[in-house]
């Protein structure tokens, strides 16, 4: 019997499982149990010291997601008070779905041997190897070096179950395009692409997807196009990323402002021409744009078998790219340390106030946050660092002051590493009394603050991208 003819017999999909109670799992099960023609959707989340307390969170209808998430929380309500949803450790009960959706974080052991750490993934693969039946659907939501689905996947679904793919269930690859704080909007408006290890997989999936999509659409094609769009997508954003970041520090060099030349190649419009440039600063993080270009190069290298043609000894664009995005924490501690030789001071026991943990603005997200690397020069060089976040609690090993005040106090040096809207209004004149400096140093990673206003309250500024202002004559 066909896949088609099982998935007929079958019928609809009714009964969902979400693995992977994260920022891409926990909307994803709560709109899918919103949905009309389902029956239920179970969340499945091990329950670790680290995030078992979520299952009971979530049970409540309780979102553990600490960032401004616009209407999850409600939905969450919704659909757990309507009893669509419920979150469980116990893995068992996926014998009873007829889909199931992982989510599940890839991050890269070495970048270097481009050696991706699919640990984790695979315990979320082998539980449900362990429960499949004849005519599951199994989709693949997690970004993953293009050849996953078809290729580590696979294999071990059939090693758990027996079964085979495409022959007795259907497999897929349908990758999560979320960004925190818009993540149920993007789920629903972002076009969405399905590729299937064969057709009645994308089908299938097709089947999941429309029935969350408003505004977006589902963009059918094969497991691996689909897979290398989304490390694509996101290495093409790094890419844009690095050159917006190189422009700056060309502009830094050569004494003029990278927004005056931003807005000036923005102008060139029309007849089908954009420039889109994006924004340089402090650095880049996140689980995804810091990682996704190595699932690129791993897919053509394993994939490619060799058969890439490339220019000789030239290193890839997008490696490069992901090393100058790296270099800008770096970037911001020279500007730091050179801001505060012209006043005088040396980094050695002088006081920095860091504005901004999370990598994202208004964001509790502090995944691979480019603020680490940057406190970490200034430890390694004797400096004291105090870090601020509204919205990021705590961090491993990393103390962080609930109010501004704190770190403000007796700063030598502020650097604001996060573009939370809150330090848009911070006052120069306020936060130079705080400093209690004559000429405290302001290093602005995210074009957050107006030089002069600073300059005039004599400070010693230092802009990303702004050499028009970084060489300014101290007042006072
Ligand atoms: N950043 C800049 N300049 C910019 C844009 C971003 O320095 O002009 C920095 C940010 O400060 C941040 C990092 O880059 O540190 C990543 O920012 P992001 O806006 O790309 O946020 P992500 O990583 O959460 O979202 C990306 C998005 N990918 C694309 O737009 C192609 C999102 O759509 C994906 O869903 C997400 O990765 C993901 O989960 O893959």
């Amino acid at each position: 019997m066909t896949l088609k003819t099982i998935l007929l017999k079958r019928g609809p999909i009714k009964k969902i499982g979400v693995i992977g109670m994260g920022y891409v799992g926990i909307p994803a099960a709560a709109l899918l149990a919103d949905a009309p023609q389902f029956d239920y959707v179970t969340g499945f989340q091990r329950d670790s010291s680290t995030s078992g307390y979520k299952i009971a969170m979530l049970n409540r209808g309780e979102s553990p997601l600490k960032g401004e998430e616009p209407g999850l929380e409600e939905l969450l309500k919704k659909v757990v008070a309507a009893k669509k949803f419920q979150c469980t450790s116990d893995f068992s009960k996926i014998a009873e779905l007829d889909a199931v959706t992982l989510s599940i974080q890839t991050p890269f052991l070495n970048k270097e041997d481009l050696l991706p750490d699919f640990s984790a993934l695979k315990d979320g693969i082998r539980h449900v190897g362990k429960h499949l039946t004849p005519g599951m659907l199994v989709v693949l939501e997690s970004t993953i070096t293009p050849g996953t689905t078809g290729g580590m996947a696979r294999e071990l679904l059939e090693q758990e179950s027996g079964l085979v793919a495409g022959n007795d269930f259907a497999l897929a690859h349908a990758p999560e395009r979320v960004m925190v704080g818009r993540l149920l909007r993007n789920i629903r408006e972002h076009d969405r692409c399905v590729g299937g290890i064969d057709e009645a997989s994308t089908k299938r999936a097709t089947e999941l997807y429309s029935a969350v999509l408003t505004t977006g659409k589902v963009i059918p094609m094969t497991a691996t196009a689909a897979e290398t769009t989304k490390t694509a997508e996101n290495t093409f954003r790094d890419l844009q990323i690095a050159a917006a970041n190189e422009l700056a520090l060309y502009c830094e060099a050569m004494g003029i402002n990278f927004y005056d030349v931003r807005a000036g190649i923005d102008s060139l419009k029309g007849e089908g021409i954009t420039r889109a440039i994006l924004w340089p600063g402090a650095g880049v993080g996140g689980h995804c744009l810091t990682k996704d270009t190595y699932h690129l190069e791993r897919g053509v290298q394993v994939l490619g078998k060799g058969t890439l043609d490339y220019p000789e000894n030239e290193p890839s664009i997008y490696v490069l790219a992901r090393r100058i995005n790296d270099f800008m924490p770096t970037h911001m501690f020279r500007l730091t340390r050179d801001a505060l030789k012209r006043a005088g001071v040396s980094l050695k026991g002088a006081k920095v106030a860091m504005l901004g943990w999370a990598f994202l603005s208004n964001s509790d997200d502090s995944r691979n946050t480019p603020s680490e690397p940057y406190r970490d020069l200034l430890l390694k060089d004797g400096a004291r660092v105090s870090v601020h976040d509204p919205y990021v609690a705590e961090y491993p090993d990393v103390p962080i002051v609930p109010f501004v005040e704190e770190a403000l106090e007796g700063a030598d040096a502020i650097a604001i590493f996060a573009g939370h809207h809150q330090y848009r209004a911070l006052d120069p004149k306020v936060l130079k009394n705080l400093s209690g400096k004559k000429h405290p140093v302001i290093v602005d990673g995210r074009n957050m603050v107006d030089p002069d206003a600073y300059i005039r309250e004599g400070f010693v500024y230092k802009g990303i991208g702004r050499g028009d202002k970084n060489g300014h004559a101290i007042i006072g």
